[in-house]
C-alpha cells in the first residue's frame, strides 16, 4: 500500500547517493537549500522534475529526490521547457553551472527567459569549469588566473543578472552558498513564482577558484532583502542596482507578476491540469497522421 506523507522534511528529498563533491564545495549548500525549499512547499517528489546540466553542479540531480533528467551540456532550458509544456502540472526545476548555462547554453537561457516559461533555474556560479579541472568560464573575472589562463583571463565576463533582466526574466534572485537558509527562501520564492525564475548562486569552487572564496564574498555581498527602501518591482532600479553594486548583491532583485507565461499564451491553453484533459484522439485522425510519414 502506498504511504501518504502529509508533511515532508528536507531529509525526504535526499537520495541514497553519497555526494561526490569536494569537501567544502558550495554546491552542498545549494542542495541543502533546495531540499529546505522543497520541504517548506511540501513538494511531491513524484510531481517534481529536476533537469540537471553537465558539470560538478549537475550532479545535484543524483542527490535530490524527484524525477531527474541529466541532459547534454548546456541543454537544461530546452528540456525543462519541453517537460513543462508537455505537462504543466509538474514543478520543473533546472540546475547547472555557469559554464553550462552561460557558456554553451547561453542562447537557450535567453530564450527561456524571454518566453517566461514557468520553470525555476538555479545556476551554481563558481566562475570556473569545475568538472574539467578549473578552466576559465564565462563568469571568470578579468585577470583571474585559471588552468586555461595561467597569466590571467583576458575575456570580459558575462554578467548574468544584467543579462537576465534585459532578456525579460520575471523573477530574479541571487544567493550565496555561505547562507543556505536565505538561499532556501529565494528558491522557494522562485518555485512559487508563476513564470521564468533565475536564482544565480555564488557557490565557491574550493579546489580551482582560490580568488572568489567564501571570505571574498562575505566581505563584499550586500543583502537587498535587508534594505526596506529597495523595491524589487522596479525593473530600472534593479538594473541600476546590479550595475552600481558590481553584481555583488544577494536577495530578491526583481519580480514581475503581471506577465503571462508561455504556456498561457499557447493556442488551446486551458487552465486545468493536462492530466484532467481529454487527450484521446480519434483513431482515424491518428491513421491520417501516420499515413503522412509512411
Ligand atoms: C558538448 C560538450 N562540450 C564540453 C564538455 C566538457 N565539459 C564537461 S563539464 C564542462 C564545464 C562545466 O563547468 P560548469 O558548467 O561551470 O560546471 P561546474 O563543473 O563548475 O559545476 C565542460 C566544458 C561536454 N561534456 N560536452
Ligand atoms: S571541483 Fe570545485 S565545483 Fe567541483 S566539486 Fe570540487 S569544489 Fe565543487
Amino acid at each position: 500500500m502506498a504511504t501518504v506523507i502529509d508533511r515532508r522534511s528536507p531529509k525526504d528529498y535526499a537520495t541514497d547517493a553519497a555526494p561526490w563533491w569536494c569537501p567544502g564545495c558550495g554546491d552542498f549548500a545549494v542542495l541543502r537549500a533546495l531540499q529546505m525549499a522543497a520541504a517548506d512547499l511540501n513538494l511531491d517528489p513524484a510531481r517534481t522534475v529536476l533537469v540537471a546540466g553537465i558539470g560538478c553542479s549537475g550532479k545535484i540531480g543524483d542527490y535530490f529526490r524527484s524525477y531527474s533528467v541529466h541532459v547534454v551540456h548546456g541543454r537544461t532550458m530546452p528540456v525543462a521547457t519541453g517537460i513543462k509544456l508537455a505537462n504543466r502540472d509538474l514543478t520543473v526545476i533546472a540546475a547547472g553551472g555557469d559554464g553550462d548555462g552561460y557558456g554553451i547554453g547561453l542562447n537557450h537561457f535567453i530564450h527561456a527567459a524571454r518566453r517566461n516559461v514557468d520553470i525555476t533555474y538555479i545556476v551554481m556560479d563558481n566562475k570556473v569549469y569545475g568538472l574539467t579541472k578549473g578552466q576559465t568560464s564565462p563568469t571568470t573575472h578579468l585577470g583571474s588566473r585559471t588552468t586555461s589562463a595561467p597569466t590571467g583571463a583576458i575575456d570580459r565576463p558575462i554578467t548574468p543578472l544584467r543579462m537576465a533582466l534585459v532578456a525579460g526574466v520575471t523573477y530574479l534572485a541571487q544567493g550565496f552558498s555561505g547562507d543556505p537558509k536565505h538561499l532556501a527562501r529565494l528558491i522557494k520564492g522562485a518555485i512559487q513564482h508563476k513564470g521564468f525564475a533565475l536564482v544565480n548562486v555564488y557557490s565557491p569552487c574550493v579546489t580551482y577558484n582560490k580568488i572568489n572564496t567564501y571570505d571574498w564574498y562575505k566581505e563584499r555581498l550586500v543583502n537587498l532583502d535587508d534594505d526596506e527602501s529597495y523595491d524589487p518591482g522596479n525593473w530600472q532600479a534593479a538594473l541600476n542596482t546590479v550595475i552600481d553594486k558590481d553584481d555583488l548583491v544577494t536577495g530578491l532583485i526583481y519580480r514581475a507578476t503581471d506577465v503571462p507565461t508561455y504556456e498561457e499564451l499557447l493556442p488551446g491553453y486551458r487552465p486545468e491540469p493536462i492530466a484532467a484533459q481529454e487527450l484521446q484522439r480519434d483513431p482515424a485522425e491518428w491513421a491520417k497522421i501516420l499515413a503522412e510519414f509512411a
